[in-house]
């Protein structure tokens, strides 16, 4: 049982059996669909290092995007049509501040708005966001350790031919239009990286990290803009892998393409594998894409990646446990070769 009462909503129909333990870094929609499908199979022994950098403070507000959707997917509260936000919403707040002439261009549903006032309730009280999130996991029944990125402020700011936008600005006020020339991440040479997070990519057990197919320049960037975490990927004993964002030169969802685009990139697989280049021992590309694989540069598994259901989200995160079993395969193969050379 835990805290809550309630049995935790995965059930542990599908568990892998073992002892090993996995890393995902996710930014918001995207990356919660595979966390949702390699929840399902390692539960507990997943953790998300999860994206602050979309965080603001919106009416006074803290609002953490990409932590909610994790959480809202991983707990099935999540509206699926829109991929963020609750289901089964209900707008009062919003029609209420409108009549007001407040700002209403970022959505708050009701049930949502609860888990900004009491995240920025306990903010206030001195409790840190990993602290906020930890109870919000219990209280939402979410097994897998959810963890921000750090505790520390930092910014995704996208520079545009519209002057600097903060992420917000940009994504939903701006609806991504303005032309992206540069991202940075204000903050984050000081923010302190989430010890938890260094610890589960330190973990002995630790048999894999999944780069969720996140936004790579949006969302996965600022948490390896955080220092120690790109390094932790580098210096730790398990295969690190990637997920295309990329199917048939489009982005399943988002601005990815279009800044791919504007920054001058070709929009493929190749240059997702380039962009995390020194960081993964392996890619999973779209079945689409399968053409793409022999150039590549790092083993590659060939795959449906669209998750449209949740069966889909289980068998994509099967195959990157999978490439990474493969992986370590290969590893231990060449060590003990290299042993008895
Ligand atoms: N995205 C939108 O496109 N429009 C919104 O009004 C909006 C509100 C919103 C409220 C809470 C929340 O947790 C997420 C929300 N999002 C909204 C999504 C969010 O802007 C993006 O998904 C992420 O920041 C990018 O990963």
């Amino acid at each position: 049982m835990r805290a809550g009462g309630a049995a935790p909503r995965n059930g542990g129909a599908r568990r892998l059996p073992g002892g090993a333990t996995y890393v995902a870094l996710s930014g918001g929609v995207g990356g919660s669909k595979l966390s949702l499908g390699l929840s399902h199979l390692l539960g507990a022994r997943l953790t998300i290092i999860v994206n602050t950098g979309d965080d603001f403070e919106h009416l006074g507000l803290h609002v953490s995007p990409d932590v909610d959707t994790t959480l809202y997917t991983l707990s099935g509260l999540v509206n699926e049509e829109t991929g963020w936000g609750r289901r089964d919403e209900s707008w009062n707040f919003m029609r209420a501040i409108e009549a007001l002439g407040g700002p209403s261009w970022f959505r708050l549903g009701d049930g949502d708005l609860a888990m900004h006032v009491d995240r920025s309730r306990r903010l206030l009280v001195g409790e840190t966001l990993t602290e906020i999130c930890a109870h919000f996991r219990a209280s939402l029944v979410v097994e897998p350790q959810v963890l921000p990125m750090s505790d520390d402020l930092v910014q995704t700011l996208v520079e545009t031919d519209a002057g600097t936008l903060a992420f917000q600005e940009y994504f939903v006020r701006q609806q991504c239009r303005p032309r992206v020339h540069a991202v940075r991440f204000a903050g984050a040479s000081a923010a302190r990286a989430q010890p938890l997070a260094l610890e589960a990519l330190a973990a002995p057990e630790l048999a894999g990290v999944i780069i969720c197919p996140s936004n790579p320049y949006l969302s996965v960037d600022p948490i390896l803009a955080v220092p120690g975490v790109a390094e932790a990927l580098r210096t730790c004993d398990a295969p690190v892998i990637a997920v295309t964002p990329i199917i048939g030169g489009k982005a399943v969802k988002g601005p990815t393409a279009k800044i791919m685009d504007e920054l001058g990139l070709a929009v493929d697989a190749a240059t997702i594998v380039r962009h995390y280049s020194g960081l993964i021992s392996g890619f999973v590309l779209d079945e689409m894409d399968a053409d793409q694989e022999a150039g590549l540069g790092v083993p590659a598994l060939v795959t449906n990646t669209m998750m449209k259901t949740l069966d889909d989200k289980i068998a994509l995160a099967q195959a990157c446990i999978g490439l990474c079993e493969k992986l370590r395969s290969g590893c231990d193969e060449k060590r003990a070769k290299a042993r008895n050379a």
